[in-house]
């Protein structure tokens, strides 16, 4: 009786096997058997549905390892945020899937999700293309240690998904209290599809701290919902400078890039519904 099948993957080096490992950690799969020896160590992770396949004929991925996962745009986004090389991005295929390959250590691994049996109807989801629209990043200069970061991360993100760089305006305020303000005007000039707010509140050094932090959360809500442009929400609400730097890209990944993928999801979202919206009333 077969009791386990595993693909294996020897690393040239410490480096190459700390970022498999890592790599297939982050992707969410179980730690399996485990050792650390005098000559070599190892690790096996589980996913579910596990096994070898076979092929012959036209249409496979060309990649090594091939992973199968029903949200296939977040682990792109997870991938890309965590600077791994993506060597074709996500397209569909002829056999009714959409996928995507990455290198890791000299691995080709083939990501995809079915799309078959045809996505629900009736189902509207922005996508992650920004070619084409215009962004505002309203940042605060206010513990600028943090928000530059941020404002790079979001940069990054808005490049990323095709955004042109004359497309993107940057607007400063001193701190996270005039955000609102500023991002509420950028968004009545109507030239704008929307409107990225980074900031950085930190609790032992503001006074008042719940009281700011509330009013500029709801301030920047209440700008998207009476201006009708989106509006993403980057400002950090930390206890401590520790807490922040790790949102601002350092371990938790960047709360600016994150903001700038949501901006440009709610772009092309708001621009689906009003289509389905104008097709219904023909
Ligand atoms: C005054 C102040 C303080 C104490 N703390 C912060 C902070 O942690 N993060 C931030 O973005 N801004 C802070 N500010 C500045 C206020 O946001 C605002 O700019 C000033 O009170 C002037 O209105």
């Amino acid at each position: 009786m077969i009791k386990s099948i595993h693909r294996l993957v020897v690393a040239t080096s410490a480096e190459q096997y700390e970022a498999f490992a890592a790599l297939f950690a982050a992707l969410g799969l179980a730690a399996g058997e485990s050792w650390d020896g005098e000559r070599s160590r190892g690790a096996k992770f589980e996913a579910a549905g596990a096994g070898v396949e076979v092929g012959f004929g036209r249409g496979f991925p060309d990649a090594e390892l091939v992973i199968e996962t029903d949200d296939l745009d977040t682990l792109h986004r997870l991938l890309v945020e965590r600077g791994y090389r993506i060597l074709a991005e996500p397209a569909e295929q002829e056999w009714g899937a959409r996928l995507f390959t990455a290198e890791v250590g000299g691995l080709r691994i083939a990501f995809f999700a079915y799309t078959h049996p045809p996505p629900q109807r009736n189902v509207l989801e922005g996508e992650l293309r920004g070619a084409g629209h215009r962004f505002a990043v309203v940042v605060a200069r206010f513990n600028s240690f943090i928000t530059e970061r941020l404002l790079a991360g979001a940069l990054d993100g808005l490049r990323r998904t095709g955004v042109a760089r004359d497309a993107i305006e940057i607007i400063r305020v001193p701190g996270s209290f005039e955000i609102p303000v500023a991002a509420r005007q950028a968004a009545l000039t109507g030239r704008f599809h929307a409107i990225i707010c980074l900031g950085c509140l930190l609790r032992g050094e503001t006074a008042h701290y719940d009281v700011i932090a509330n009013e500029v959360v709801r301030g920047i809500g209440q700008s998207a919902q009476e201006s009708g442009v989106p509006h993403a929400l980057g400002v950090l609400t930390c206890d401590t400078l520790e807490q922040a730097l790790d949102r601002a890209g350092v371990k938790q990944g960047n709360k600016g890039f994150e903001a700038a993928l949501a901006a440009v999801e709610m772009v092309s979202l708001k621009e689906q519904v009003s289509r389905s919206s104008d097709s219904r009333s023909i």
